[in-house]
């Protein structure tokens, strides 16, 4: 399958991207593979601007997030952050960087494989969905190194798993297999090393099939279940699916149910 994406559009020190645009289909790839993809500040803002690109992009309906085999990502580089104080920290506001990733407005699947820890951990629950090979290990081992999760992890990992085990994981810094991680609800699917790509890839070219308005609203409507009291995130939905009736996807696909045929989405 990714034989046939079409390698192009840019490429950028620490990332590597590609479109398919004939699938409306983006895939970023971190690229860091002798650090095991340790997210540096280049990296990150690197990804940041990728992402903002391709959510901009009307050609693109689904964005993939991955690393290699070996790792996914191996959590925030160490070594850069090893000497900072906390006002250097602060000052280099890398929060604005992972709130801008969190703001992608189109469906983001991470397709994870070997070491998603740390802050590697942390991106991978930022994304939508997550795809896992056989060999993926999800962990937040910061307390390991003196500190703790910084991006999420305490929050995100807890609403996944529940208090018991995100606070064993947190405390004790232990890895959590991809089988652990299914049977926990973190990860959608968990498949071998050898077709995890295609099987994101499979998944991506299922939602881009669909209206790219729809997708959008309901995203942001799935996570505000996260984020806001039942009553509001009802009303919140309610207000997306209205919304969708002034579209253009809406008349054709409720069109096409009833001439019993296939849609054919414009994301208008
Ligand atoms: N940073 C820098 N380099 C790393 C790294 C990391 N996180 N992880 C691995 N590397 C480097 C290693 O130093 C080594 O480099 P060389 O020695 O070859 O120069 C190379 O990658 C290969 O690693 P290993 O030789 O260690 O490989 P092994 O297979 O033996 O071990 C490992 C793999 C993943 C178990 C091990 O590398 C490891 O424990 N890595 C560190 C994992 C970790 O502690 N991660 C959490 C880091 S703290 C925030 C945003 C994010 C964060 C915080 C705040 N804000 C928005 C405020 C996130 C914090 C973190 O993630």
């Amino acid at each position: 399958m990714l034989e046939i994406i079409l390698k192009s559009l840019f490429m950028i020190n620490m990332i590597k991207v590609t479109n398919n645009y004939q699938e409306h289909i983006a895939l970023i790839e971190l690229n860091r593979p002798n650090e095991l993809n340790a997210l540096n500040l280049q990296l990150m803002q690197e990804l940041r601007d990728a992402l903002k690109a391709l959510d901009q992009d009307d050609a693109v309906r689904v964005i993939i997030l991955t690393g290699n085999k070996k790792a996914f990502a191996a959590g925030a580089d160490i070594k850069e952050m090893s000497g900072k104080k906390s006002v250097d920290m602060l000052k280099i506001d890398q929060f604005s960087t992972w709130d801008q990733i969190k703001k992608t407005k189109k469906p983001l699947i991470a397709a994870v494989s070997g070491f998603a820890l740390g802050g590697g951990c942390e991106l991978a629950m930022t994304c939508d969905m997550i795809i896992a090979s056989e060999s993926a290990m999800f962990g937040q081992p910061e307390i390991k190194i003196g500190v703790m999760p910084g991006a999420g992890g305490t929050q995100r990992l807890t609403r996944a798993l529940g208090k018991a085990r995100a606070m064993e994981m947190v405390l004790t810094g232990r890895f959590m297999t991809a089988k652990e991680a299914l049977e926990a609800g973190l990860v959608n699917k968990v498949v071998p090393e050898e077709i995890y790509m295609q099987e994101t890839v499979r998944l991506a070219k299922e939602i881009a099939a669909m209206s790219p308005l729809a997708t959008v609203l309901a995203k942001e409507a799935v996570n505000r279940a996260h984020e806001v009291h039942l009553e509001e995130g009802l009303h919140f939905e309610r207000k997306n699916f209205y919304l969708l009736f002034s579209s253009e996807d809406q008349k054709e696909g409720m069109q096409a149910f009833i001439e019993k045929r296939k849609p054919r989405f414009k994301g208008k």
